[in-house]
């Protein structure tokens, strides 16, 4: 398989399937729900695993085989699995490793979904998980237990945007026998790459970034190859969260731009937050990118760069965030990132609504946090709308005064 040490000619290039038929450039789309075997002994063969070959469509595809091997390729990982969304991936990734009776030790900030599935149905499923501040590496030994098989975390965290330091967590989980997973959504395969730093399996929301364009839900989990088997052979397999061939295609098209893609995303947010951040209505931004932010050491160690989403809170009430936001003329309310358009949205009430008021306020994520994922459009046009938005707030503060 073609490989360079370039992630702008992997991402074109890297895990393409050669079309022998015809000789297509771009990926065939196989429509199929079911494969037709010359005879039956060649059916059997295929079910017992004696012969290579497609058997049905939620047990693999040509398509969505080329796509996980693109991304296998991207995260330097044996395999990868993908999904019918990026929570169909977090899930079948969980329980292929969990089961009634084990710990999982958890970041305290997560994606709201993740943060429900684990702080609502495993305790129903007798799943125990302790969430932590991942930041302090004493917190996270103190937390780990017995019966403790899996270490969870997303950086940078969607939504506050703390970065962990995945060495270390890669190393307290090789210590303690545990699965370490981390979902790399905000960052990319084009800015971080998790494995490279000893953690075991890589999830991505393929909605956000590696798709691109806002019109695909999809997700992908990348690993070794025993690991990748188990999640296919159950958890994919019984549970059925796989991905269409139609929407494998879109991610595989969103794939060959993606590096191009991150970095006008990645310049646009730095621009985005210095002036967030020097403006008088900002209380403080989120943006790993910034000198003043928690995760600033990382950059050029851990991540290239800083990616292109950032978190910050108004100087003002919820109200005047709402003013804010309902003032915004290019960039649209809407949650889900990393898409062509600048989307912002309020994650209190949207992304993270499955938090309770006290458990939000413990991770972090307070009532007046507004996330902004920072399109590809020209930058001096976001920040006139940002800027225009600010003034209208403050328009109406002073009108209300
Ligand atoms: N992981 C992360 C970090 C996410 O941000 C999301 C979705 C998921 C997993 C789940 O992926 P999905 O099933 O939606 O493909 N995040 C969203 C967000 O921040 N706004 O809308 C969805």
């Amino acid at each position: 398989m073609f490989k360079s040490k370039h992630i702008e000619t992997n991402t074109i290039h890297a895990g393409k399937v050669k079309d022998k038929q015809f000789g297509a450039l771009s990926t065939p789309i196989y429509q199929t729900s079911t494969f037709i075997f010359d005879n039956v002994q060649q059916g059997s063969a295929r079910f017992m695993g004696e012969e290579e070959g497609f058997i049905y469509g939620r047990l693999g595809n040509p398509t969505v085989r080329e796509l996980e091997q693109r991304m296998a390729a991207l995260e330097s990982t044996e395999e990868a699995a993908a999904f019918g969304s990026g929570m169909g991936a977090v899930s079948a990734t969980l329980l292929a490793n969990l089961k009634k009776g084990d710990h999982v030790v958890a970041s305290s900030a997560l994606y709201g979904c993740t943060f429900a599935l684990m702080n609502h149905k495993f305790p129903e499923m007798g799943i125990e998980v302790s969430f932590v501040d991942m930041t302090n590496e004493a917190e996270i030994r103190s937390q780990i237990r017995e019966n403790t098989k899996v270490i969870y975390l997303e950086t940078p965290i969607n939504p506050n945007l703390v970065v962990i330091d995945l060495e270390m967590v890669a190393k307290i989980a090789k210590e303690h026998d545990l699965v370490s997973i981390v979902d790399n959504t905000f960052m990319s395969p084009v800015l971080q790459n998790p494995a490279r730093l000893g953690i075991d399996l890589i999830i991505h929301s393929a909605t956000k970034y590696l798709n691109g364009h806002g019109d695909v839900i999809a997700g992908i989990t990348c690993g070794s190859k025993e690991q990748i088997e188990n999640i296919k052979l159950t958890t994919l397999k019984d549970m059925g969260a796989i991905i269409s061939p139609n929407d494998a295609w879109l991610i595989i098209r969103g794939l060959k731009t993606l590096s191009v893609r991150v970095e006008r995303h990645c310049e646009n947010a730095q621009r985005v937050a210095e002036f967030l951040e020097a403006h008088p209505s900002v209380k403080l931004v989120n943006y790993p990118g910034l000198p003043s932010h928690q995760g600033y050491s990382l950059i050029g160690k851990q991540m290239k760069a800083a990616g292109g989403t950032l978190a910050f809170e108004i100087d003002g009430t919820f109200d005047d965030a709402v003013t804010f936001m309902n003032s915004l003329q290019l960039c649209s309310i809407a949650v889900s990132l990393g898409d062509a358009e600048s989307l912002i949205q309020h994650p209190a009430s949207m992304t993270h609504s499955p938090y309770e008021e006290e458990e939000r306020a413990a991770a972090g994520i307070s009532e007046t946090l507004i996330r902004l994922s920072v399109g590809l459009e020209n930058v001096h046009d976001i920040i006139s709308d940002l800027t225009q938005a600010l003034d209208h707030m403050n328009n109406r503060l002073r009108q209300v005064g």
